[in-house]
């Protein structure tokens, strides 16, 4: 196979050896990263050439109403520098949080990279909606650079190849959209139904989720995508069916209480509260820094990758619901 990833004086792979990431980590990662996807490890090599092609795409990075844990779970990832390999090979031309241009110079990195429209937006954050302030503007809830975060979000989709949210926040509205929802706040799925949209939601989403959407856009375009338009090789099991403490749930074992010696010895977390049965997500089998995940650690999942988590519904695949949690 043709494989010329870290060749020349400014190989990425060069580049990542700079920053402590051997060749040896980098193609580990590239390993995981085909594993998570559920390809054969003869995808590694596809991998390393997706995330250090010349001809990746560009990439505009938006952040609207939400808390920046999504951009977080990538930069306090740890080995092989998660960060690295997403923020600077993936040609990132503009993220709000992270950039070091500002003011004017950052907006003319951000309307050139539109205007030029070879780009993947990738979106963190619900879109404030609501007719507030002084000009009774639409989206006034929300600005950034003096445009509202609809208005640029708007213009970002309508002309990109593809959107990636990032976050339950982006992908179905997230805590700001929680009743009574006075900014009006909806999540990108909802406000741009025609356009190319895959959801990569959790509170946070796990950072391999992203790269591994990421690698197939560009080795393959667009993935598999479920009802609620996430990847199916990320989201097409649910947290209860990968969950080690599901040998107790068969055999009605339930933690009575937190910390108790039960909820210490694995006993399952159902009756005090967890939405691992209603909930579509990878965390138990990647894990966040491939160490740990919510139920490992003892606390039930709060369901947050499905639309409507925030306000304790559960998506049925048709209409939000209440899931009652003493009737299984
Ligand atoms: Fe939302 Fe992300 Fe939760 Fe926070 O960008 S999905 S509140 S982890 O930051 O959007
Ligand atoms: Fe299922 Fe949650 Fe119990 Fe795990 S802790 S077995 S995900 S209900
Ligand atoms: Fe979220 Fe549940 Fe995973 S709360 S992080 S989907 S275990």
């Amino acid at each position: 196979m043709k494989f010329s990833v870290g060749h020349g004086k400014d190989g990425a792979v060069e580049r990542l050896e700079k920053r402590g990431v051997s060749r040896r980590d980098f193609m580990k990662f590239c390993g995981t990263v085909a594993a998570v996807m559920g390809m054969g490890p003869a995808f590694a090599p596809k991998v390393a050439e997706a995330l250090t092609s010349d001809n990746r795409p560009d990439v505009v990075w938006l952040h609207n109403a939400e808390c920046t844990g999504c951009s977080e779970s990538i930069l306090r990832t740890v080995e092989p520098y998660i960060d690295a390999l997403i923020l600077d090979y993936i040609s990132l031309n503009y993220h709000e949080t992270l950039m070091a241009a500002a003011g004017h110079a950052a907006e003319k990195a951000l309307w050139d990279t539109v205007a030029a429209g070879k780009y993947v937006a990738v979106i963190e954050g619900g879109v404030p909606t609501a007719v507030a302030g002084i000009a009774n503007e639409p989206g006034a809830h929300g600005k950034v650079g003096g445009h509202t975060m609809l208005e640029t979000t708007t213009k970002v989709v309508n002309k990109a190849m593809a959107t990636i949210t990032y976050g339950t926040c982006a992908s179905y509205g997230g805590v700001q959209k929680a009743a009574p929802n006075p900014t009006a706040t909806k999540g990108i799925d909802e406000l741009y139904p025609d356009k190319a949209i895959i959801n990569v939601p959790g509170c946070p989403p796990n950072p391999f989720s992203l790269v591994g959407t990421i690698v197939h856009f560009v080795t393959k375009g667009i993935p598999e995508l479920d009802n609620l338009r996430r990847p199916v090789a990320f989201y097409g099991e649910t947290v209860h069916d990968n969950c080690p403490r599901q040998e107790t749930f068969n055999m009605d074992q339930f933690a009575p209480s937190f910390g108790s010696k039960e909820a210490r010895e694995g006993w399952c977390l159902r009756k005090l509260g967890c939405r691992g049965v209603e909930t579509f997500n990878n965390c138990p089998t990647v894990k966040f820094n491939q160490y740990n995940w919510p139920v490992q650690a003892g606390h039930p999942c709060i369901g947050c990758s499905q639309p409507g988590f925030w306000d304790g519904e559960d998506w049925d695949g048709e209409t939000y619901m209440y899931a009652d949690l003493t009737d299984f």
